[in-house]
């Protein structure tokens, strides 16, 4: 069974509980997740706020400190939130801590499942590959963009619905999973995502590169999985 949320804030009593939580953020915080542990990073550490994250940072040997506010890199931070920053041989072998404005608290928001795994349209094909081979249930959670539905997140849940071929229960992956086929129906996957708000804004602050990278399907073989008792996000 398959159930989605278009917002974290949208979670009800137990939704969680006993299931598989799907956490998305297209643009672009999971998709930077899975590069970054893609290239070697031994963990992202997500952090909700920016002084948090400093602490984190500092606290912590080597780590870098990374993230964006406004989708840029705040002073002081070692990368910003574009997925192309995080190569081999800036990330491997480090602690990336990174504080986001919605994919972040999202994450932090969804620590009742069972599991918590990070869900990219790049990690796609594993992630549903992981899923269908555990059995569990799964609740797809968007992220949002500052408390609003981000149009690109349910995307991503329509392409999970779509590749996990579960029969959707609940309205919204039903939603999600039409849009999907609309969306891919009219003008493909890539068009509809930047046709979003938060693209747009991406492609003002010059990152377009980052929107067409994030919507690459099923480039990526990482399922990152959020441990939240040690508060570190590893590739399986
Ligand atoms: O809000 C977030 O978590 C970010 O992914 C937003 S941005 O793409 O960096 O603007």
């Amino acid at each position: 069974m398959i159930d989605a949320v278009a917002l974290p804030d949208h979670l009800v009593d137990d939704q969680l509980a006993g299931k598989i939580a799907v956490v998305i953020d297209v643009l672009r915080a999971t998709t930077t997740i899975v590069e970054a542990l893609g290239h070697g990073a031994r963990s992202v550490v997500p952090v909700a706020s920016v002084g948090g994250a400093r602490i984190m940072a500092h606290d912590r040997d080597g780590a870098l400190l990374c993230g964006e506010r406004g989708g840029v890199k705040p002073d002081g931070f070692s990368l910003g939130n574009s997925p192309l920053e995080y190569s081999g041989d800036v990330v491997g072998g480090l602690d990336c801590v990174l504080t986001t404005t919605n994919g972040t608290r999202a994450l932090h928001m969804s620590t009742e499942g069972d599991e918590v795994l990070v869900g990219a349209i790049t990690n796609v094909d594993a992630l549903c590959e992981r899923i269908r081979g555990d059995g569990r249930d799964v609740v797809l959670v968007c992220s949002g963009t500052d408390g609003r539905v981000s149009f690109e997140d349910c995307l991503g849940a329509g392409v999970i619905v779509d590749r996990l071929g579960y029969q959707a229960s609940d309205n919204a992956a039903m939603m999600f999973h039409a849009m999907e086929g609309a969306a891919t129906r009219f003008g493909g996957l890539r068009y509809a995502v930047e046709s979003s708000f938060h693209a747009k804004r991406l492609i003002e602050l010059g990152f377009g590169d980052d929107v067409a990278f994030a919507c690459q399907i099923g480039t990526s073989s990482i399922v990152p999985v959020f441990d939240s008792g040690i508060g570190e996000i590893l590739a399986d």
